[in-house]
């Protein structure tokens, strides 16, 4: 999978292709960056991405023309890529998300800066807005880069079986238990009796109760009816 990236901070948002599994993942040709520089497509001396916003008021915006041949030409060259502009109006960008951007092709990340982006780019380019959660940032990379790292993940052979990590926990979309390495004791704080029995079918079962109940307490909204009922009844005993 091509991972396309417009942004004028592009070693920033590539960054995040040189670390750990992604690294990996590009070294193995499973997945590859394609991030450019929207500097890239203005024609003036200075390359100038934004301007003043129409109207008056605060900031910049970025301007259309270095947006729309960017857009232009890697259509040219990949096919009708969709566009997806991350943004804080945008549909918040989930684990759900995730799993079908991995399985619906490529795609076109937009990272916005200043102000943001001229409306005509996202009414005549734009197929989709995304949003990874409400607070102010001063850029659309960082958004960009937890998709990217998200999409990543759940392209096959990505997330290699020692690193799988939370992947009972997600796959069932709740929390994960809590972990413990060496020592068994560290400053008097002992590692739960269980973990180290050797015993497996109560490890597993202490680990889902662990986790359904660290979901119950904190984010009681990602369980269902039937785990609401058994966290409720484990509380009980
Ligand atoms: N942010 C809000 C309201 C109004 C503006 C912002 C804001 C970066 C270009 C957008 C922010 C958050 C999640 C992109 C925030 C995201 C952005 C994102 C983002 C510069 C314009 C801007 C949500 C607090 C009500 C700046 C809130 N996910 N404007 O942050 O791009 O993707």
């Amino acid at each position: 999978m091509k991972f396309h990236v417009l942004s004028v901070f592009p070693e920033f948002v590539a960054s995040v292709f040189e670390y750990g599994v992604l690294r990996r993942a590009v070294a193995a040709g499973l997945i590859e960056p394609n991030v450019r520089d929207l500097r890239d497509w203005t024609e003036d001396v200075h390359r100038t991405t934004d301007d003043l916003p129409y109207g008056g008021g605060p900031g910049m915006v970025l301007l259309c023309e270095p947006v729309f041949k960017a857009v232009e030409e890697l259509r040219r060259a990949y096919g009708e890529l969709p566009l997806i502009y991350l943004s804080p109006a945008g549909e918040r960008f989930t684990h759900a998300t995730a799993c079908a951007l991995a399985e619906s092709g490529d795609f076109i990340l937009l990272c916005g800066r200043y102000e943001g982006l001229d409306q005509r780019v996202i009414d005549q380019l734009v197929d989709r807005e995304l949003s990874i959660g409400d607070y102010v940032l001063s850029g659309g990379e960082v958004p960009a880069m937890a998709v990217i790292d998200a999409v990543a993940r759940q392209i096959p052979g990505v997330v290699g079986n020692a690193e799988s990590v939370p992947a009972d926990s997600f796959a069932t979309g709740i929390l994960d238990h809590p972990h413990y390495t060496r020592p068994e004791v560290f400053r008097e704080l002992a590692v739960p009796e269980v973990l180290l029995s050797g015993h497996h079918a109560n490890i597993d079962k202490w680990r889902r109760e662990q986790a359904l109940l660290l979901t119950y307490r904190r984010r009681p909204e990602l369980l269902s009816a039937e785990q609401l009922a058994a966290a409720r009844r484990l509380l009980q005993d």
